[in-house]
């Protein structure tokens, strides 16, 4: 069985790792919820709020153009503002969300939905408003580690600050940008970690950056192009939309404070429609929901973004506030030594939240369903399936079958009848639920069986338990109802998906590896980060710093053969900006007996094929320890992008490298 002993132990860095000071490996003993706040998960009641379905995002207004479409224009802020996450009787949640700043009922957790048309360009103002009604800023609703390598407002911006002694949490105001996870593009909207920017408060502290490394940059682009300035607190993205229909999604990427700027709430979907990639109407279960009429609309394609949380009784959000609470290691923490006092290599909360409300519960009808699955977690792998009773013994025999229909970068080559969908963070399930001919009063329930802990693949019950089935492992539940009127969509063995373009074959093989890293002063403590890096002649990795000189440089316009190495314990679900890549295959690697990859690389078996679900486009794979995962990728705009594990604690503390196309 997997444990967190297993995940700190490191190859090819400082080594050593026998006994630990924390219970981790013991943790899973214990029958119950995770450790979380002072709100126990089991007594919040699951399934007495509906599920809250997001609406589009109203527009600004179309920007005219001389020639060409017209531009869809947003102004959209994120801002911070009390929600009922928890059931009516708990108290509310302060959270952060995006919202039209001309429509002030659009600020939900999650945000309301961005609706975009194929070659249809559209324009964001993204806005930091993170501050008081008085213009002040607000400080972080979380505890903020100052010591990664990270914005770093007060300076010097974009690197890990020195400190002489432990220093205590930052308050100050919190750098922010958005990035559209999935689009494809250009380099100045693309929402790059070290562009961030602070609100356009009135009380920001002499001698704070108001912008990281390379705002300036990307703002006198994108003004030279499109001749709208950038104003203080703010940026302008414009989108092409020139990719395939797809599930989309935005949230924050600042350098070293993603992962609690997400876990604050703001996220929403971006859903690309219309083009050769996409269906023509009426196949498939529609409406989406709308902004008009919400009252009259049943829509039966539904986003369902799903985040692991915890709370404390008074209804805010928990997040680890000291490294103590991951392996109880109390210090010495930097610089004395090298661990960083705050940060946790990850966390898994004890409450499930769908579409920001716990536990929720849909009425359905008796018909064919298309939910665009969203895992959003910080860091928790998902394994979801329908049954009948949510506390049926684990692993359960799937009551009902999911057909998934696509994936990150849109429809798959054929629907896949599933038992159970394996969603990594970032990861989208396009899937199609066909609840006809069930009964009114049914109740069907979507549970999860991955781990309350890292993902290294495997079942649930063999190599690891799979999540407590009275909080973590369930999600929501579905509740039919009458069927209200006929379904005219497609039943799914009738239904063709668009045919996928080519990709051609790779010009170049890139070997890039995952790895590890834990305290090389502190014996048996780690990790301390996480760390991307290339590979050398001989197959050893070579692990690399945010800061080290670019190694990922690919030709504009030539396909690449990326061969990922995981030299970890763990899976990692790595991210590539800008691209829709293929998955190619994988292949098991040597290890040691805890399946952990020994350097130097050397293959063992042959490739095996990706899993049916993986055979479309992807902008996030699996990547197993004790495996090489290989993936073919198009680079076709130049610029500065990013390549990273979408555990957020794992990027924020070094797991992410400068991706440069070209130049
Ligand atoms: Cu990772």
């Amino acid at each position: 069985m997997k444990t967190r002993r297993q995940f700190i132990k490191t190859v090819g860095l400082a080594g050593a790792a026998t006994m630990l000071p924390w219970a981790g490996g013991v943790r899973r003993a214990f029958a119950g919820p995770l450790p979380g706040g002072t709100l126990d998960p089991t007594q919040i009641a699951k399934y007495v709020s509906p599920l809250f379905i997001p609406r589009t995002m109203p527009r600004t207004n179309k920007l005219g153009q001389r020639k060409g479409k017209n531009i869809d224009y947003y102004e959209i802020a994120v801002r911070q503002f009390k929600q009922q996450i928890l059931p009516a009787g708990l108290p509310m949640t302060s959270v952060w969300s995006y919202g039209s700043i001309h429509h002030p009922g659009t600020f939900t957790y999650p945000a309301f939905t961005i609706e975009a048309r194929w070659r249809a360009p559209v324009r964001v103002k993204w806005i930091n408003g993170l501050m008081d009604d008085s213009g002040n800023y607000l400080p972080h609703l979380l505890t903020v580690d100052p010591t990664l390598h990270w914005a770093n407002p007060p300076g010097p911006i974009d690197t890990r600050p020195t400190f002489s002694s432990t220093p205590g949490p930052y308050r100050g105001p919190v750098p922010f940008i958005t990035h559209l996870h999935g689009g494809h593009s250009m380099e100045e909207a693309d929402g790059y970690p070290e562009a961030w920017y602070l609100p356009a408060a009135n009380n920001v502290p002499a001698g704070y950056a108001k912008t990281g490394t390379w705002y300036d940059t990307f703002k006198a682009k994108f003004e030279a192009t499109w001749q709208q300035p950038w104003k203080p607190g703010s940026a302008v993205f414009q989108y092409a939309n020139q990719q395939r229909a797809t599930t989309l999604w935005y949230h924050d990427h600042t350098l070293g404070i993603t992962r609690l700027n997400v876990y604050a709430g703001p996220v929403g979907f971006y859903l690309l429609r219309g083009g050769p990639s996409d269906l023509p109407d009426g196949r498939l279960p529609a409406p989406g929901p709308q902004m008009a009429n919400p009252s009259q609309t049943s829509p039966h394609e539904i986003p369902i973004v799903i985040q692991d949380r915890a709370f404390n009784a008074d209804g805010s959000l928990f997040y680890p506030s000291n490294r103590e609470f991951f392996d109880g290691f109390a210090g010495p923490y930097l610089p004395t030594s090298d661990i960083s006092p705050i940060w946790n290599p990850e966390f898994f909360g004890n409450t499930m939240v769908v579409n920001g409300r716990t536990w929720p519960d849909l009425k359905v009808e008796p018909r064919r369903y298309r939910f665009r699955f969203l895992n959003a977690c910080n860091a928790r792998f998902l394994i979801l399936k329908l049954v009948i009773n949510p506390l049926a013994q684990r692993p359960a025999r799937p009551d009902w079958p999911f057909h998934q229909i696509g994936t990150e970068g849109g429809f798959l080559p054929a629907p896949v009848q599933l038992g159970q969908l394996l969603v990594a963070p970032a990861e989208r399930a396009d899937v199609i639920v066909d609840f006809t001919g069930l009964r009114a009063g049914t109740e069907l329930f979507l549970i999860n069986e991955g781990p309350d802990e890292p993902f290294g693949g495997g079942t649930p019950g063999n190599e690891f338990e799979a999540a407590e089935p009275g909080s973590t492992g369930q999600i929501m539940k579905f509740t039919l109802g009458p069927l209200t009127g006929p379904d005219t969509s497609l039943p799914v063995d009738q239904l063709a998906l668009p045919a996928l373009p080519v990709l051609g074959n790779a010009v170049r093989t890139r070997r890039v590896s995952l790895n590890e890293a834990e305290s090389a002063v502190l014996m048996d403590v780690g990790p301390s980060e996480a760390l991307l890096g290339s590979m050398d002649a001989s197959g050893n990795p070579m692990p690399m710093m945010w800061e080290d000189a670019t190694t990922e440089n690919p030709v504009v316009n030539e396909t690449e053969l990326w061969e990922i190495y995981n030299f970890t314990a763990d899976a990692h679900p790595i991210h590539l900006h800008q691209v829709q890549f293929q998955v190619f295959n994988r292949q098991a690697l040597v290890t040691d007996a805890e399946g952990i990859s020994m350097p130097p690389a050397r293959l063992a078996g042959e490739p095996f094929a990706p899993e049916p679900w993986e055979t479309g486009f992807k902008d996030t794979v699996i990547n197993y320890p004790g495996q090489v995962t290989r993936l073919r990728a198009k680079f076709d705009i130049p610029g500065q992008y990013v390549w990273h594990c979408h555990i957020f604690e794992h990027e924020d503390n070094q797991m992410m490298r400068v991706l440069r196309v070209g130049r």
